[in-house]
């Protein structure tokens, strides 16, 4: 009797599936530079007395919030985990295979016969991780987009009198007068010619792409602030992805570098190429800070 049971043999287990998980813990897509290949284990044997064997385990891994997931082969997005604890199911484990029970009958009682399992889902994915920050201050090397974020929020980027001192994004959460937090990120500056690989090129600006609002910084001090933000125009509508469009906040920094007239006359100028009002700021000094960021929530509003 007992050998008869043990031919009952059971169903292999389904094998584990493999998903992706925002931890709030990670910043970086970095471990991923080290590990690329990831497998989940494998369903158990169906056992003696049609038991089934037990699942594979599931395989669980850990992004930052802000990566998108797509297809390598198509480009096809399959997720974009953006909050914390969201989950993407990307490869479901093959199904274990049928036990020889499937197949007795009166007159077999000890079938040889099974099917077997099938293999699971296997996918060559790409991550990329876009940050997720409401407003982006972008501008040339140097304007003093690091020097802004450090003053209205807790971040301390580098701040140095050299181009490219910020090589990666920083983030900062600005405070609303409501005690909300809005998040900035300041960005690796711009040159002519990024989209051509020019400078640190214009990959970074990805991180600026869920931005609702981008804050042109100006450089009051520089020869020619008019041809700076035509540069950086230009460079936003060579990168595409809808970038030219979003609304942008223009504002001239350095403001204690002018003197009054110069200023005026400046102004003016900037006006009438930009057709946009202008904001003028020491960030050094705090200047003119406030109403900036009155405008910007003003902006966000809507
Ligand atoms: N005079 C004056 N200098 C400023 C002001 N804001 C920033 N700076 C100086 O400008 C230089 C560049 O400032 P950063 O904040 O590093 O400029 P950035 O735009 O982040 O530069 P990159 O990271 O290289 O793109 C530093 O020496 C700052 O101290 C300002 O309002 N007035
Ligand atoms: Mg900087």
């Amino acid at each position: 009797m007992s050998q008869q049971v043990a031919l009952q043999g059971g169903d292999g287990g389904q094998g584990g599936q493999i998903l992706f998980e925002a931890d709030a813990n990670l910043q970086t897509l970095l471990d991923f530079k080290f590990k690329r290949i990831f497998v989940a284990s494998d369903g158990q044997r169906g056992g003696p007395n049609r038991c089934t064997g037990s699942s594979g385990k599931d395989l669980v891994i850990k992004v930052p919030c802000g990566t998108e997931i797509r297809h390598l082969a198509t480009g096809i997005i399959l997720g974009d985990l953006t909050e914390v604890g969201e989950i993407l199911v990307v490869a479901f484990g093959g199904k274990g295979g049928l036990g020889n029970a499937h197949y007795l009958s009166n007159r077999n009682r000890a079938p040889e016969k099974c099917t077997e399992g099938r293999p699971g889902e296997e996918w060559s994915l790409q991550l990329e991780l876009k940050l997720l920050a409401e407003v982006g201050i972008i501008g040339l090397p140097n304007a003093g987009k690091s020097t802004l974020i450090s003053v209205l929020s807790a971040a301390r980027p580098k701040i140095a009198d050299y181009p490219f001192t910020t090589l990666i994004p920083n983030l900062g959460v600005v405070r609303r007068p409501s005690g909300d937090g809005t998040v900035f990120a300041d960005i690796p500056g711009l040159i002519a010619g990024a989209a051509n690989g020019a400078g640190l090129g214009h990959d970074f600006l990805r991180h600026i792409e869920r931005t609702r609002l981008l804050v042109h910084l100006l450089d009051a001090g520089a020869e020619n602030p008019i041809e700076d933000f035509l540069v950086i125009e230009k460079e936003l509508l060579a990168y595409g992805h809808g970038l030219i469009e979003r609304p942008r906040l223009l504002v001239l920094n350095k403001r204690e570098l002018l003197n009054e007239n110069l200023e005026q006359e400046l102004v003016q100028k900037l006006q009438k190429v930009t057709n946009k009002h202008l904001s003028i700021v020491s960030a050094a000094m705090g200047v003119g800070l406030e109403l900036l960021l009155e405008k910007v929530w003003k902006e966000l509003e809507v």
